[in-house]
């Protein structure tokens, strides 16, 4: 038997009360309104410093929190840091090595895949944004007692829930770039997140600058992306 409490409810089983069903033609007109809603989602770089309510993040967190999970472990935690002096903190050690990926380590190859979005290691959105959110993933799950319980397939949970965080600000109305400065460990320090949780994303969050620029990129079209056999 499970040792989470949030996995022992009694009784065991309960009807499936949320779901909702659709008629076809209200099925398809959902499902296009939604494709058009996420495809009009773009990654940004550039933040206006404008603030966000809070109570929207933690609504937004909520969202991601919803997402499917290897055996409903929810093997995630989100460090929101709103704190200027922090994000300055954290920049300072992201370009630190962004400096030695762009100078240094990265090959080639890979500079020319970034070429078309204008990457480099100056990252000054990590100040500018209103709020960084760190997402960590837990490779097991701290109890109480000191014990410690296996999580199972962590990097797909935390990306699900990665994705329904990003889906979720996007429809709040707030813009957000999907940050990897590699490696990431410094944000274990500098957040005070323990050695049983790794950084996989550090999440840039709030409303664009006013003369924000994109990248001119399209999405792959069905046909390249899906096979109906
Ligand atoms: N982490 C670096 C490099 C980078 C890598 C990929 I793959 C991207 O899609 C974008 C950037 C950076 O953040 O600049």
């Amino acid at each position: 038997m499970s040792k989470l409490s949030f996995n022992q409810g009694s009784p065991q089983f309960i009807p499936l009360s949320t779901y909702r069903a659709y008629p076809e033609a209200e099925m398809e007109t959902r499902a296009a309104e939604f494709y058009e809603e996420l495809a009009r989602r773009k990654t940004i770089r550039e933040f206006s410093s404008k603030p966000v309510s809070r109570k929207v993040i933690e609504q937004c967190l909520l969202a991601a929190g919803t997402a499917p999970s290897g055996a409903n472990h929810q093997p995630w935690h989100f460090a929101v840091v709103s704190d200027k002096e922090l994000k300055h903190r954290i920049r300072v050690e992201a370009e630190i090595e962004e400096r030695e990926f762009y100078d240094r380590r990265a090959p080639q190859e890979w500079k020319d895949a970034l070429a078309p979005l204008g990457t480099d290691s100056n990252k000054p959105f990590l100040e500018d944004a209103p709020y960084l959110i760190a997402i960590f993933g837990q490779k097991s799950t701290l109890m109480d007692d000191g014990s410690a319980v296996k999580n199972y397939y962590v990097p797909e949970s935390v990306s699900i829930a990665t994705g329904f965080l990003i889906a979720a600000l996007h429809h709040a109305g707030l813009a957000t770039l999907t940050h990897t400065p590699s490696p990431m460990g410094f944000l274990n320090e500098l957040l005070g997140r323990p050695d049983n949780e790794k950084p996989y994303i550090l999440l840039v969050v709030g409303h664009p600058a006013d003369d924000c620029m994109v990248p001119n990129i399209r999405k792959k079209p069905l046909s390249e992306i899906a096979s109906f056999l």
